[in-house]
């Protein structure tokens, strides 16, 4: 029987999430559109053809004709559905961040331990990319010896006018926070943040320029510049003892012209991600169908330590200087 999915949220991702599951997800159904703005979700579920729509999330969730969750409403409503969606015993795909607190975090972390089991799946999908997740292959076959630096670039063309100057820590930095620890195998112990001097650093996407220091030892650079203007560029190179690998993005052609040869970039995150989507989009179909989670998508654990480090990298922003980081035990049932 497919698996009937509820999308909670009708913005720019929620519209990306009704695409995924109405036209390449084998095996699920759109089957609600939910949002604040009932035309929005009207909008999005004829497109894509949803059996119904909504205005009301936790409604949504409850539904008996309802089997999964699929969560893309704005970040402060993550935690808060996600708990609805552990209440309800339904697996939920949540994008990230978890929550822009760690305390938050903690709260459907104890929700999951107390039922004994895990139901959120965090939208931390480089995890499925396929240029970071060659980039672990090449550190775990012992290629690059002892890993001791990665650094990470991430470029939008324009910070979004909702967007304030912590947001690059809060909202952008935690694709990097996630993917760098789950590459690096490792846990952060310490953030130092950093501004170009001479800019404007309350305006909306400023720069931010952070050095995280692992357990391991290793240093973790993170350029957050959402005003990039050129285009959506995320760049990353990981450096060991024995050599260094660096990510590719998908391009497909190289043009010639005017005594030049270049290449073209995305306007946004979605065509440079599709494929890692898909996968997680995918890996979440199979975790609602066999209860069992994906090894390597983030839970909600993962979204913990992601917040932990963006809030000490907010402190570390408005105190200036490097601001430790400690974490609490992990759970057992998370591994
Ligand atoms: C946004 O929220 C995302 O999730 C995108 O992947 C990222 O590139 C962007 O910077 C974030 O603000």
């Amino acid at each position: 029987m497919s698996v009937r999915i509820a999308i909670i949220g009708a913005g720019i991702m929620g519209a990306d999430h009704a695409r995924i599951v109405a036209e390449d997800l084998p095996g699920a159904t759109l089957q609600v559109v939910c949002d604040a703005a009932p035309e929005r979700a009207r909008k999005i579920a004829e497109e894509f053809g949803a059996a119904d729509v909504s205005i009301d999330p936790v409604g949504t969730i409850g539904r008996g004709d309802v089997d999964a969750i699929l969560i893309a409403s704005p970040d402060e409503t993550h935690a808060p559905l996600s708990l609805a969606a552990i209440e309800a015993g339904k697996p939920a795909l949540c994008e990230k961040p978890l929550s822009q607190s760690a305390k938050e975090c903690l709260v459907v972390i104890e929700a999951e331990v107390s039922r004994g089991r895990q139901f959120v799946q965090l939208g931390f999908m480089r995890r499925f990319d396929p240029s970071y997740r060659d980039m672990k292959a090449g550190l775990d076959d012992g290629a690059l010896g002892h890993a001791i630096m990665m650094h990470n670039f991430h470029r939008n063309v324009e910070a979004p006018a909702n967007f304030t100057g912590q947001m690059a820590i809060t909202n952008s930095a935690p694709h990097e926070l996630d993917v760098a620890r789950f590459v690096l195998g490792a846990d952060y112990t310490a953030i130092s943040v950093f501004q170009p001097a001479g800019i404007n650093a309350s305006r909306t996407g400023a720069p931010v320029f952070m050095v995280l220091e692992t357990d391991k030892g290793q240093l973790v650079n993170i350029e957050i510049n959402n005003n990039a203007a050129y285009g959506y560029d995320v760049r990353g190179e990981l450096v060991g003892e024995k050599g260094s690998i660096f990510l590719n993005a998908p391009v497909y052609i190289r043009q010639n012209g005017q005594l030049m040869a270049y290449e073209r970039y995305a306007t946004d995150w979605r065509p440079r991600f599709a494929e890692a989507y898909r996968l997680q989009n995918k890996a979440f179909l199979n975790f609602v169908r066999t209860g069992v989670f994906p090894v390597i998508a983030s839970d909600a654990w993962d979204g913990y330590c992601a917040s932990l480090a963006a809030e000490a990298g907010v402190e570390a922003l408005r105190k200036g200087g490097r601001v430790t980081i400690a974490k609490m035990d992990k759970p057992s049932l998370y591994h």
